[in-house]
């Protein structure tokens, strides 16, 4: 998905460098460049882009924001701003609101959680200044408040997931744990809700589960909580690879085998993740891509350009076991 639209952007990108060069050269001859329906951006040729981005909390955020500025660049027709809320909403909405002020073409933002969006949004639709989701969703019943979400289809991912671990560990009364995402996040509800559908009717049997806010540390930190109050645990549900690998120092630092003792289930398919499975600590991991700035870059040229687009745009993911890992591992792109 991310290769084809790369190609179309930087098809886009030609396009719009050798339109502006020929709107250079025509108006040296006095005409006006050609055009209609186009927006203040489409004049200079750039687009500036404020991008609000959650944080920096796990290596699939890191794989995100790296997209994101290696496609929005000069080169690629973009001012990028870029700002870091530090996984908390009210520097996200702070960041919006002086995107509005700065007068920005373009707002993007990945939400840190579904809710609390509504006015901010309001603001920036009465700014006149068009809004794009990536990653995360919002709860908006009102969709004209944005123009685009691109990002995984979480619950199918939670779904998978599960539907893996139905298969191969049903019927031998199996005890679990879970390691959610953020509160409020859209892939920690969803994740959930995926992974709960499926192991429905199974013997899997989930006996806590708790938020390590997609973070190694706190996913140890709430991996040792499990451990010190269950005595048998069989497999964890981790909602990313970050939370996971905590769950792994945990695990071995109370003396069991993980991917043995207890199996190991994630989201993501980032590189330690994958080194992870490959090394049979995890025992299945769902791919959540992060190479979304390909597809941000084509989303935003089109909503300049008054092009239609559409409302949601789906990540395409994969999904690895151990043997696939030692495959994969060589030529992954994160
Ligand atoms: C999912 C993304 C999640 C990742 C985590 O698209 O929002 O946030 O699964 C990240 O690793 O922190
Ligand atoms: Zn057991």
């Amino acid at each position: 998905m991310a290769r084809t639209t790369l190609t179309r952007t930087v098809l886009a990108a030609v396009a719009a460098t050798s339109l502006f060069a020929l709107g250079a050269c025509s108006s040296d001859a006095g005409n006006e460049p050609a055009g209609g329906g186009e927006t203040a951006a489409a004049d200079d040729g750039v687009i500036t882009l404020g991008f609000s981005q959650v944080g920096a909390e796990s290596g699939w955020r890191a794989a995100n924001t790296k997209s994101i500025q290696d496609t929005l660049t000069a080169d690629n027709g973009f001012d990028l701003k870029f700002s870091d809320a530090q996984q908390k909403q009210e520097n996200q909405i702070q960041a919006i609101r002086t995107y509005i002020t700065q007068g920005v073409d373009v707002i993007a933002f990945s939400p840190v959680v579904e809710t609390g969006w509504d006015a901010v949004l309001q603001e920036a639709k009465t700014a006149g200044i068009p809004v794009i989701l990536t990653d995360r969703a919002v709860d908006s019943s009102d969709d004209t408040l944005y123009e685009s979400f691109i990002g995984s289809d979480f619950v199918e991912e939670g779904k998978r997931v599960g539907e893996w671990v139905v298969d191969q560990y049903d019927g031998e009364g199996y005890k679990a744990v879970e390691l959610q995402g953020t509160t409020g996040a859209a892939p920690a509800i969803d994740r959930k809700e995926g992974f709960e559908a499926a192991i429905k009717g199974s013997d899997i049997d989930m006996i806590d589960s708790q938020t390590g806010n997609f973070t190694r540390a706190e996913g140890k930190t709430v991996m040792e909580g499990f451990l010190n109050k269950y005595d048998d645990i069989d497999l964890v549900f981790a909602h990313n690879d970050d939370m996971a690998l905590g769950a792994i120092e945990a695990i071995e630092a109370a003396g069991k085998v993980p991917g043995k003792d207890i199996k190991i289930v994630s989201i993501d398919g980032v590189k330690d993740g994958m080194q992870a499975l490959a090394d049979g600590k995890i025992n299945y991991i769902v791919e959540c891509n992060p190479l979304l700035g390909p597809d941000l870059a084509d989303i935003a040229k089109k909503v300049i350009a008054g092009d239609e687009v559409e409302k949601r745009i789906v990540t395409q993911d994969g999904a690895f076991d151990q043997a696939g890992a030692k495959e994969a591992l060589p030529s992954r792109e994160y």
